[in-house]
């Protein structure tokens, strides 16, 4: 598989007080592009989609985890548990990906039936869902193939909520993309 080339790499965190003055650079620049973001939602990836290498200083609460095939979490109210099957590319990486999720119910049997009423995707060190919409397809055995297109490296918060009949339940996965 290619991947794409690695731009430059960060070498490590800068120092407090020119780190400070150009955290407040950055602060401007952002403040400058949000006037854009909030009149827009088509704003381009821009830069940032042409960096891949990862940057998840992550404050240790975000606990994003290691893939690996069946991935298991059980849903925030326990009545379902989201198994992440696979995931293309594996492990997650910047641009599209399609992820085979599989739901179980409280006695462990597949459920077929499932919607997702909502397919969250969030850059929690940066504040900004993906433009892209994620999308889902039943595949009827309980199993869903689900598209996302998480279009910048970093920390990425993918939460699902799903529901079938009266039973509803949501569990959020977390991933460091790229790099
Ligand atoms: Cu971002």
């Amino acid at each position: 598989m290619n991947r794409p080339a690695r731009p430059g790499v960060h070498t490590g965190r800068p120092g407090s007080l020119v780190g400070l003055a150009g955290l407040f650079g950055l602060i401007g620049v952002v403040g400058l592009a949000c006037g854009a973001c909030s009149s827009s939602h088509e704003q381009p990836a821009q830069a940032d989609a042409a960096t891949t290498t990862a940057d998840c200083a992550v404050d240790a609460g975000y606990h994003p985890s290691t893939y690996a095939p069946d991935l298991t979490q059980t849903g925030d109210s326990g009545a379902m548990t989201f198994v992440l099957v696979s995931a293309n590319p594996a492990p997650p990486g910047v641009y599209a990906n399609t992820w085979t999720l599989k739901l179980l119910d409280g006695m462990g049997h597949p459920i077929t039936d499932a919607t997702f009423p909502n397919i969250k995707t969030w850059m929690p060190l940066h504040g900004h869902p993906s433009p892209v919409a994620p999308t889902f397809v039943s595949n009827g055995d309980g199993t869903y193939a689900v598209s996302l297109y998480l279009f910048m490296a970093g920390l990425w918060q993918v939460t699902f909520d799903a529901q079938s009949g009266s039973s509803s339940d949501s569990t959020m996965f977390t991933f460091c993309v790229g790099g």
